[in-house]
């Protein structure tokens, strides 16, 4: 679109739209939904607002204290967590809440309980904050069996139960990716309007891509496959060019860069961290959710992401996700490793 119709564009979804359309292909559908999700929009609003100021209004920084896995806390992580708890709950439609930065689940009073629970990351990439890197808010919601009766097991499921995911990027614009389930669809906040508009309708992940995304830092500790893979995207046997190497170290920044560019995002599992670093229920979930619905794959290093099941609300998995052709690769090396260990 040149710059003239561009500025005339009158054609403007916004995110709020868009839900209440998919909404009328569910005719059983209250509403519910879209307020929720208005809710978790509004919660991206504020902590966007938060993170272009913190420079000036000093919440960069450590707020002295240590999360439930045992790292810093920083000022803009306490913020985000606060409003984010805030605005669900007040949404009336959440039963229990999971977040990053919370030892225990939130279970919702049963005054203000609704269907739905929430797991989030209320600020990813946290060490980027401080030098102006983009950082982001991931979730994922799940519907509860009994509101009246809620328990753990409504958010200990696999992540092919999610009903929807989503993450917010906090960089040089505000963007908001969503799936319903039904594809996925990415929302640019345009400023002088407070609201998020269409600007990524369906979006697909290229079948193969020529970009590889992962922390070489931890090379020594690697796996085979792992190793092996890397090796091949850095000199292929087969006479086509190396892979390019881009990592930003925020995942939702490093998954956005997948979902439209192609590639893959790898955080292993290593000597030192037998089970990677991501967390599965509120990192690993949402990210593989949105990869499969844009035609790409996700996977653990020995099964589809979304088939595991949490055993605890903070547990860490391995991840490989992106270009469909991609992830073919690595399953392979897998495969491989796995045959000639029996
Ligand atoms: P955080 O939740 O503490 O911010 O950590 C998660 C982040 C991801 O955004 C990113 O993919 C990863 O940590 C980077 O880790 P590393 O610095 O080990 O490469
Ligand atoms: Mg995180």
């Amino acid at each position: 679109m040149d710059h003239a119709a561009e500025s005339q564009r009158t054609d403007l979804m916004t995110v709020t739209c868009h839900v209440l359309n998919e909404q009328t292909k569910h005719p059983e559908a209250r509403g519910d939904f879209s307020i929720l999700l208005y809710h978790i929009v509004l919660g991206c609003k504020f902590v966007c607002a938060a993170v272009n100021k913190a420079g000036l209004a000093k919440l960069i920084g450590l707020v002295g204290d240590t999360n439930v896995q045992g790292e810093e806390q920083k000022k803009l992580d306490v913020l985000s967590n606060q409003v984010f708890v805030k605005a669900l709950i007040s949404s009336g439609r959440t039963c229990i809440l999971v977040s990053e930065e919370d030892e225990v689940a939130t279970f919702v009073e049963p005054s203000k309980r609704g269907r739905y629970c929430v797991v989030f990351d209320p600020l990813d990439g946290s060490s980027n904050i401080d030098c102006g890197v983009s950082v982001g808010t991931i979730f994922g919601i799940y519907m509860v069996k009994d509101k009246d009766t809620p328990t753990l097991e409504d958010v200990l499921q696999p992540g092919k139960n999610l009903l929807a995911a989503g993450y917010c990027m906090y960089g040089s614009s505000c963007t908001l990716v969503l799936s319903t389930g039904n594809g996925v669809n990415g929302f640019t906040l345009d400023p002088s309007l407070g609201e998020f508009i269409l600007t990524h309708p369906d979006i697909k992940v290229p079948k193969a891509g020529r970009i590889y995304s992962v922390n070489e830092g931890n090379a020594k500790n690697w796996d085979e496959p792992t190793a092996k893979y890397v090796e091949k995207c850095k000199f292929s046997k087969d006479g086509s060019f190396p892979k390019t190497l881009r990592y930003i170290g925020s995942m939702v920044a490093d998954v956005h860069r997948t979902l439209l560019y192609g590639g893959i995002f790898l955080y292993p599992a290593d000597k030192k961290s037998p089970n990677g670093k991501l967390r599965v229920l509120y990192e690993v979930f949402p990210m593989s959710f949105l990869v499969e619905q844009a035609g790409g794959q996700a996977f653990t290093g020995k099964q589809r992401a979304l088939d595991l099941v949490p055993k605890n609300l903070h547990d860490r998995s391995p991840i490989f996700l992106g270009s469909y052709d991609d992830i073919e690769e690595i399953k392979g090396l897998y495969a491989a490793a796995e045959e000639k260990e029996q």
